[in-house]
C-alpha cells in the first residue's frame, strides 16, 4: 500500500502514475492539499495538508501503508520569496513523515533532495558524493538539513528512508512550480506556441538536468534495491544531462527552425550561479545500477511530441 504526499506536483503527478502502474491503482493513495484537475477512473485521491500530522497518521492506519513518497515542498525560487514558510513546510512535513514511519513501522519512505544542497564553493564540475555543501537558498538549506535527518532516522531507529539529489527535472505532465531550473520546461511550451522565449537565466548558465522518465526510473530502482546494498543514507547524487539555455534552444530549433531565445536574467540567476554544472553519480551507478537513458536531443524530441498531444487535448487549458 503506497501513500503519495504532494501527488499533484511536477514530480508527484508523474511518479504517482508510475507507482499506480507498478503496484496497481487500488494500492496507491495520492494526496495533496487541493483536488487534482483530472482523476482517471480507479485512481484514488484524498485531500491531505503535508503539515497535518493527525491526518497523516489516520490515513496510514486506515490504509495499512507500507511505502510513503513525501514529495511536497516549496522549491528554490518560491522559497526565496517566503523563506520562513518554505522552511516550515519543508522541515515540519518531513518530521511528520519520519515520525510516522518510525512509530507506525512503515516499511520504506522516499523523500527527494536536490542539487540545491550544493553552494558557490562546491566544485562546479563532476561534483562528488562527498563534498562541500553551503547552500545559499532556504530550499537548499532545508534539503541539506533534511538529508541529515533521514540519515539520523536510519542510523538511530532503522527507519528505511531513501533519497535522491535530483537535478532540474523536465517533464510534460504538469506545469512547473517555482523552480530555478523550470526555464527548461517553459521553453518547450513557448516553442510549441510559436513564440520566442525570454529566458530568466543568462546564456552560458550550465545546470545539471534530467528528463522526468529518467528521474522516475531512478526513483523506482532506488526503492527496489536491497536495504543493505545502499551506502548512502543522506541522499544519492544523481546526474544525467548538463546544458545551458543556448544548447536547449538549439536542440529545439532542430524541430522548430523559427524558434528564437532571448535573455533577461532575473533574481533566479544568482540561485543558478550558486549551483554546479555537472554531477558525479558513481555511488548510484555502483549501488543500484543507475544509468540515464535520455540525452538532450532525445528529451527534446519526446517533450515536443508529448506536449503537442497534450495541448491538442486541452490538458493545460
Ligand atoms: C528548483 N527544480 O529549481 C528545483 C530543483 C535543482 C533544482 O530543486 O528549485
Amino acid at each position: 500500500k503506497v501513500l503519495v504526499i504532494g501527488a499533484n506536483g511536477q514530480l508527484g503527478s508523474e511518479l504517482t502514475d508510475a507507482l499506480r502502474e507498478k503496484w496497481g491503482r487500488e494500492n496507491v493513495l495520492a494526496t495533496d492539499i487541493r483536488q487534482p484537475r483530472q482523476l482517471a477512473g480507479g485512481d484514488r485521491f484524498e485531500l491531505l495538508d503535508a503539515l497535518d500530522k493527525e491526518g497523516l497518521y489516520r490515513l496510514i492506519k486506515q490504509e495499512g501503508t507500507t511505502q510513503i513518497y513525501h514529495l511536497a515542498a516549496v522549491l528554490s525560487a518560491t522559497g526565496e520569496k517566503n523563506p520562513h514558510f518554505a522552511w516550515k513546510l519543508n522541515m515540519e512535513s518531513l518530521f511528520n513523515v519520519l515520525e510516522a514511519a518510525r512509530e507506525l513501522k512503515v516499511g520504506k519512505t522516499y523523500w527527494p533532495s536536490s542539487i540545491a544542497v550544493f553552494g558557490p564553493d562546491t566544485p562546479k564540475k563532476d561534483v562528488p558524493q562527498y563534498t562541500v555543501c553551503n547552500p545559499t537558498t532556504i530550499y537548499g538549506i532545508s534539503k541539506l538539513a533534511g538529508e541529515q535527518w533521514c540519515e539520523y532516522y536510519w542510523k538511530k531507529w532503522g527507519v528505511d528512508v531513501r533519497s535522491l539529489r535530483y537535478p532540474g527535472l523536465i517533464g510534460y505532465k504538469a506545469l512547473p512550480g517555482g523552480g530555478t531550473t523550470d526555464y527548461a520546461v517553459d521553453i518547450y511550451h513557448k516553442a510549441l506556441e510559436g513564440e520566442d522565449y525570454t529566458c530568466f537565466l543568462a546564456k552560458g548558465t550550465y545546470l545539471p538536468m534530467m528528463y522526468m522518465p529518467d528521474a522516475i526510473q531512478a526513483t523506482l530502482q532506488l526503492m527496489d534495491a536491497p536495504a543493505d546494498s545502499l551506502r548512502i543514507r543522506s541522499s544519492y547524487n544523481l546526474g544525467a544531462l548538463s546544458f545551458d539555455p543556448e544548447e536547449i534552444a538549439a536542440s529545439i530549433r532542430r524541430h522548430l527552425p523559427q524558434f528564437q531565445i532571448r535573455y533577461q536574467p532575473d533574481f533566479r540567476q544568482q540561485i543558478a550561479d550558486s549551483w554546479p554544472d555537472s554531477i558525479n553519480d558513481s555511488y548510484a551507478r555502483q549501488d543500484w545500477n543507475w544509468q540515464p537513458a535520455y540525452n538532450l536531443d532525445r528529451m527534446t524530441q519526446d517533450m515536443l511530441e508529448n506536449l503537442r498531444v497534450l495541448k491538442e487535448e486541452g490538458h493545460f487549458a
